[in-house]
């Protein structure tokens, strides 16, 4: 018996290939009786990326579907006023594009490091969404300023990582009301979807561990050093099942980044590999560019606790 988990993207073409590259850390970590879903919500990827996401085909089984993400689709709302890309409120769509019943939104900027199949689990019955907590918006995202003193900081997740209810969704047409609500408040929204999904689901939101999300504001401890899970959270983060970061770039020296490179070495976009300097010298730099912004850093208890929590090997990191 197989077991089938539905996951959907969105891309652009310059994301697609590092979404070629979640898609394939999926397939190699996904547990064998996994049968992985994939659909796509499609804004403009080119035959030439899509040939080389179909080359996992050859080793893998899975099937891949992309959903052109036509602006027309936003038409049923009063669009006409706004400065947005309509695509960015893509993720809004996922449920009236994709028929079943739940599906896992993941971002493009994510790395899988084992199987789906425990987070897909999760009950979401009378829930819009199942997403991890962003410490980093709950401290700096000024929420209840933004949307009213009811509002429950510590429940405002990050849109990177979504299970979504789809039939809840659709039932109570959830699309428009995020739309409209976007379009109407943007002035108010700093993220714009991810706040507008935080807001409309406010009284429906199911959290997940962390290890389902291990985003770089993890390894800035200050952030949720008062959290009742502190200890909890360090441990997932040594763990995590999705690790979300951008680990592409150049000279930039973050935990997981070295299995990335490896998974991207034997992946079809061995080419995309970052041209880093030579070790030594690149955290020469690292180190000296963050004494040169932070120069009394030493001065400040705060940067000793980071380190205790955080470890040397990003302490000079700036996120
Ligand atoms: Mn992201």
């Amino acid at each position: 018996m197989t077991r089938k988990i539905t996951v959907c993207f969105a891309s652009d073409d310059n994301y697609a290939p590092y979404m070629g590259m979640a898609i394939f850390s999926i397939l190699k970590n996904a547990a064998p009786k996994d049968a992985c879903c994939f659909y796509v919500l499609d804004n403009k990827i080119s035959a030439k990326n899509k040939q080389k996401l179909d080359a996992l085909h050859q080793t893998y089984d899975f099937d891949l579907t992309y959903l052109p993400l036509d602006e027309k689709l936003f038409a049923k709302c009063d669009t006409k006023h706004s400065n947005w890309t309509l695509s960015i409120f893509g993720r809004y769509l996922i449920p009236e594009l994709i028929p079943d019943d739940k599906v896992l939104y993941l971002d493009c900027d994510v790395m899988i490091r084992g199987s789906l199949w425990e987070l897909w689990q999760t009950d979401l019955s009378g829930y819009y969404l199942a997403g991890v907590p962003d410490y980093n918006v709950m401290q700096r995202g000024r929420l209840k300023e933004r949307f009213g003193e009811d509002f429950k900081v510590e429940e405002y997740v990050n849109s990177g990582v979504l299970l979504i209810n789809n039939k809840k969704w659709r039932d109570e047409n959830l699309f428009e009301t995020l739309l409209n609500y976007s379009l109407k408040n943007a002035a108010l929204l700093q993220w714009p979807d991810q706040d507008a999904i935080n807001f409309i689901c406010r009284k429906h939101k199911k959290l997940l561990l962390n290890r389902y999300n291990v985003m770089g504001y993890l390894y800035k401890p200050d952030l949720f050093l008062n959290h009742p899970r502190f200890k909890e959270i360090l441990k997932e983060r040594e763990q995590p099942v999705i690790r979300h970061f951008h680990p592409w770039k150049k000279n930039f020296f973050i935990p997981n980044r070295e299995e990335y490179l490896a998974l991207m070495r034997v992946s079809p976009w061995a080419d995309l590999m970052p041209k880093d300097d030579p070790c030594v010298w690149a955290w020469a730099k690292m180190v000296w560019r963050y004494l040169w912004r932070h120069p009394f850093c030493f001065l400040l208890p705060k940067f000793y606790k980071r380190w205790k929590y955080r470890g040397a090997a990003c302490l000079f990191l700036d996120y």
